[in-house]
């Protein structure tokens, strides 16, 4: 049957509708001190991801170097920044980050990434990760742990470290498809943040050292995401700065956390 003039105003209404509905992707940087390699992944950014309609997210977290000037001076088109006027941790710059990507979001359906600027992450993932959150899942992380992941450049005692933060959290806080609870480069869907931040207000990350990335996951997935790992390369061998991590505190708060989602099922 030949569509009637009313039928086929509602196909094509139907069919542009779809087209504004193309999901925005927005990019957090959490940045503190990174005049080494904020520039640049925020640069390699733009030219990765000229075929998305995207946003890029910097939250500078009181840096005290020029990245802040660099940034400025590279003027680069689709760069935003939100400042912290002092330094207040990874945890609460993620907070801010996401806090201010699922508020600036227009639709559900949106895609917000989130990774490291310091050029250890590379842009080139995101594509998969997005694709891997349109086909159905809310949670998208880059993982160390999957057939094909490759880890280049970090000391043996990072990587161990990491190797059994891994273990650990499968064993006691199991979640279902998730082997790294602790890498940043993660793509959320906005829906879910929105019902996390409804939730739990600013109180979605209380960590503020890089135990927030295994807080966040475990309060997220209590919400019955749907999450799933990709591969990830993570080229440590290209930080330029070095790490912000503080070894001992960073084992001692997790394991702090830990207890504390075991207690609260
Ligand atoms: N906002 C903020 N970001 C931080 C802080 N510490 C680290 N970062 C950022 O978080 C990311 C991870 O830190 P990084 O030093 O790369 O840790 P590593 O890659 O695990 O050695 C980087 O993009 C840092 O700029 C902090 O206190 N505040
Ligand atoms: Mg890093």
């Amino acid at each position: 049957m030949l569509p009637t003039a009313t039928r086929l105003d509602e196909v094509l209404s139907m069919l542009a509708s779809k087209h504004t509905a193309v999901p925005e992707l927005i990019v957090v940087l959490p940045a503190y001190n990174e005049s080494e390699a904020l520039v640049s992944t925020a640069w390699e950014l733009e030219q990765v991801l000229s075929e998305y309609t995207f946003r890029i997210l910097v939250v500078d977290d009181g840096s005290t170097d020029e990245s802040m000037e660099l940034l400025e001076r590279a003027s680069l088109p689709h760069v935003e920044v939100i400042h912290h006027p002092q330094n207040r941790g990874l945890g609460e710059a993620i907070e801010t980050g996401l806090k201010a990507a699922a508020e600036m979001a227009r639709q559900d359906g949106d895609i917000v990434i989130v990774m490291d600027s310091d050029f250890t992450h590379t842009p080139y993932l995101i594509d998969r990760m997005v694709r891997t959150v349109r086909a159905g899942n809310d949670i998208v992380i880059a993982s160390r742990y999957r057939y094909g992941a490759q880890v280049i450049g970090l000391e043996w005692h990072r990587e161990f470290l990491s190797n059994g933060a891994s273990w650990l959290f499968r064993m006691l806080v199991p979640i279902k498809n998730v082997k790294d609870y602790t890498c940043g480069y993660r793509a959320y869907r906005v829906s879910l943040l929105r019902k996390a931040f409804a939730k739990y207000g600013d109180e979605l990350i209380t960590e503020t050292g890089f135990a927030c990335m295994a807080e966040l996951l475990i309060k997220l997935a209590r919400f019955g995401a749907i999450i799933c790992e990709v591969p990830m390369v993570l080229r440590y061998d290209k930080k330029r700065s070095t790490s912000k991590m503080n070894i001992l505190r960073t084992i001692t708060k997790s394991l702090r956390m830990l207890t504390k989602f075991m207690l609260i099922r």
